[in-house]
C-alpha cells in the first residue's frame, strides 16, 4: 500500500503540530483548540463507524454552521467516507433528489427537520438519521460524545472520492460532482502558498460551509496553515467589523464587499491588522475594487473557481491585482480559450474557458454520458464560462455560456425556476432572468405569460415557489407581460428582456 491520500491524514498531522494552539474562536462562545478539534473529529468518526459509515459510504448533511459540523466533515473524511453537503436552504422537495441520486449511509439534519428526513430515508432505504442544531448538538453530538477518541485514519488513494457536491444543470437535474482527495488536496496546498499563508495569519470566516469557498477554500487553506480561524455563523457586517481587528485574512462572496462599504462603522481603523481579502464566486464589479481601496488601502485579491475544479485561476499576491479580472492559472493547472469548435482564440479575444489540473473533479456522480459532454478526451473540462486571456496568460471573465443566474454567491439555474413557475395554475409560460442588483450583485427576476384573461398575483406566485425552492431560488420580482419576445426560430430572447428590465433595482439602496 502506498502512501495516505487521504486529505484527512495530511490536515491530521498539521493539528498534532499545532497541539494547543488555539483553531477556533467564537465571539462570546467558548473556542476550540487544534488538540481539542483532533479529540472532536476522533469521537466523530468513532461515531460513524457505529452507525454503520464504511469507506466510500456517502453522508448527506444539511445542518447550520457549527463546530460540531466542522468535526463531521473531518470525521467523514477520516473514515474514508463521502462528504455530501447540502445548503441549509434546500426544502425537503429538493433534499429528495439529491438523497435519491447520492444514495447515502446517513443523513445528518437538523432536529427540525428530522421527521422529514425520516420520511425521506424510508423512501430511499438510508439505514441512518442523526441531528445536529445550530448550536452543534442533536443525537449525532450525544453518540460522539460517547466515544472514544483514538480512531483510526482510513487508508485512501488520490482518486478515491472525499467529497460529492450538487451542481444544478442548464438542463434537467442537478449533478453531483465528485471530489476526490487529490482533487481538494492539490488546491488547498497550492492556495496556502499562492496566498503566502504564513505562522500568524488568523482568518475571518462568515461564509456557509456547504459550498467550496468556505467549505474547502477557506477551512482547508486555514488547517493546513494551523491558523487560528475566527468563527461566525454567518455573514454579519457589525459582527465582522467588530472581529476584523484581530484577523489578517478574510475570505468573501462580493456582496460582503459592498455591504461593508455600504456600513458606517467600516474604515482603514478596522482593518489595520488585515493582511489579504480575497473575493470570488461571483464577479467582483471593478467599482467595488476600486472603492474598496479606496477606503481600506486594500487591493482585494479576486480569484475564481467553481464546484467541480475548485480555485482555478488567481490574482497574484505580489504581482498586479488588476480590478475586473481573475488573474493567472494556478501553478498545474492549465486554462485554455477556446472557439465553438474547440479551437485555441488569439489572446484578447473571447471564448470558453477550459480547464485541467490535479484540481479537475473526477466526474458526475452516475451520470458518464454528462461526464463526457463536459470533460473533452483529453481531460480538459467545459466550464460555461465566457473568457479571455491576454499575451501573459492573465484571464478576464466577460460572461457565461451557460444560462445561470449568480446571486449573492449562490448559483440559480432558471430552467428550474422556470419548470415550477410553468407548473403554477394560470401560468401560461415563463422566462427566469438575471438583473443588477446593488446588494447581490444579480437577483432573479420571472417574466411570465397568462392563460386567457388570467391575473397573476406576484405575491402568491413567490409564496407558493418559496414552499418548493430555496429562498434565493426565488424571484424577487415576478412581472407578467403578453408575450415573451422571441427570435425568428421560436427562442425567447433572454437579452432582450434582461435589457428591458435591467434598472429594475437601480433606485434599491
Ligand atoms: C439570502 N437571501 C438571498 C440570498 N441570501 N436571496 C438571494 N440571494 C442570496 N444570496 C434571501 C433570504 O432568504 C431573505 O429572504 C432575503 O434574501 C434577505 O436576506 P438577507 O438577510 O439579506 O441575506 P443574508 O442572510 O444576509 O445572506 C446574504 C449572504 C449569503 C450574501 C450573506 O447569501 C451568503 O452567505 N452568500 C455566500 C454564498 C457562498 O458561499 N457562495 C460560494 C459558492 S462556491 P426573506 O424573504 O426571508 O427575507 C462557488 C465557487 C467559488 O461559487 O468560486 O467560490
Ligand atoms: P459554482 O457552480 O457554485 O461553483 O459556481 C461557479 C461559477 O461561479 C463559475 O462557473 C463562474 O461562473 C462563477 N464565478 C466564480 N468566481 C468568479 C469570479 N471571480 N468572477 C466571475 N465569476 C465567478
Amino acid at each position: 500500500m502506498g502512501a495516505n491520500s487521504n486529505l484527512y491524514a495530511l490536515l491530521e498531522q498539521r493539528f498534532i503540530e499545532a497541539g494547543d494552539q488555539p483553531a477556533f474562536s467564537l465571539p462570546g462562545r467558548a473556542g476550540l483548540s487544534y488538540a481539542g478539534l483532533l479529540e472532536r473529529v476522533g469521537r466523530f468518526a468513532n461515531a460513524l463507524r457505529e452507525l454503520g459509515v464504511r469507506p466510500d459510504d456517502r453522508v448527506t448533511v444539511q445542518v447550520e454552521k457549527s463546530l460540531n459540523n466542522v468535526a463531521l466533515y473531518l470525521a467523514v473524511m477520516k473514515v474514508g467516507a463521502v462528504y455530501q453537503p447540502l445548503n441549509t436552504a434546500y426544502t425537503t422537495a429538493e433534499v429528495d433528489y439529491f438523497v435519491g441520486d447520492a444514495e447515502p449511509r446517513l443523513i445528518v439534519t437538523d432536529p427540525v427537520r428530522r421527521a422529514a428526513m425520516d420520511d425521506l430515508a424510508d423512501k430511499h432505504g438510508v439505514p441512518a438519521v442523526e441531528t445536529l442544531d445550530a448550536q452543534g448538538e442533536g443525537s449525532l453530538a450525544e453518540l460522539a460524545a460517547s466515544m472514544a477518541v483514538a480512531a483510526e485514519t482510513a487508508h485512501r488513494g488520490p482518486d478515491d472520492l472525499a467529497g460529492l457536491l450538487y451542481t444544478s444543470g442548464t438542463t434537467g437535474r442537478s449533478k453531483g460532482a465528485m471530489l476526490t482527495h487529490r482533487n481538494l488536496s492539490s488546491n488547498a496546498l497550492t492556495l496556502k502558498d499562492l496566498w503566502a499563508f504564513a505562522p500568524g495569519d488568523v482568518l475571518l470566516h462568515a461564509l456557509p460551509i456547504f459550498h467550496v469557498h468556505g467549505l474547502y477554500v477557506a477551512l482547508n487553506t486555514a488547517f493546513l496553515n494551523r491558523s487560528e480561524i475566527i468563527w461566525l455563523d454567518k455573514f454579519d457586517a457589525d459582527q465582522v467589523i467588530a472581529q476584523l481587528p484581530r484577523a489578517t485574512l478574510m475570505m468573501g462572496v462580493p456582496t460582503f464587499y459592498t455591504r461593508l462599504l455600504g456600513h458606517a462603522g467600516f474604515s482603514q481603523d478596522v482593518c489595520g491588522n488585515m493582511r489579504l481579502f480575497i473575493s470570488g464566486s461571483a464577479p467582483l464589479l471593478a467599482d467595488t475594487h476600486r472603492q474598496f481601496e479606496a477606503v481600506t488601502g486594500h487591493k482585494i485579491l479576486e480569484r475564481y473557481g467553481m464546484t467541480e475544479c475548485g480555485m482555478i485561476t488567481s490574482n497574484p499576491y505580489d504581482g498586479e491585482r488588476v480590478p475586473g479580472t481573475v488573474g493567472f492559472p494556478l501553478p498545474e493547472v492549465s486554462v485554455r480559450i477556446v472557439d465553438g469548435e474547440g479551437r485555441p482564440v488569439a489572446p484578447g479575444e473571447v471564448g470558453m474557458l477550459e480547464t485541467n489540473g490535479p484540481n479537475r473533479f473526477k466526474g458526475y456522480w452516475r451520470m458518464p454520458e454528462k461526464t463526457a459532454e463536459e470533460i473533452r478526451p483529453d481531460g480538459f473540462f467545459i466550464t460555461g464560462d465566457l473568457a479571455s486571456m491576454d499575451e501573459e496568460g492573465r484571464v478576464t471573465i466577460v460572461g457565461r455560456g451557460k444560462d445561470l443566474i449568480i446571486s449573492g454567491g449562490f448559483n440559480v439555474y432558471p430552467k428550474e425556476v422556470e419548470s415550477e413557475l410553468d407548473q403554477l395554475p394560470g401560468v401560461r409560460e415563463s422566462a427566469v432572468i438575471g438583473v443588477p442588483h446593488p446588494d447581490f450583485g444579480e437577483a432573479v427576476v420571472a417574466v411570465v405569460t397568462s392563460l386567457p384573461n388570467v391575473v397573476i398575483a406576484e405575491p402568491e406566485v413567490i409564496e407558493r415557489l418559496a414552499q418548493r425552492l430555496a429562498k434565493f431560488k426565488v424571484p424577487k420580482r415576478v412581472i407578467q407581460i403578453g408575450e415573451l419576445p422571441r427570435n425568428t426560430m421560436g427562442k425567447v430572447q433572454k437579452a432582450e428582456l434582461r435589457k428591458q428590465y435591467g434598472d429594475l433595482f437601480s433606485t434599491v439602496a
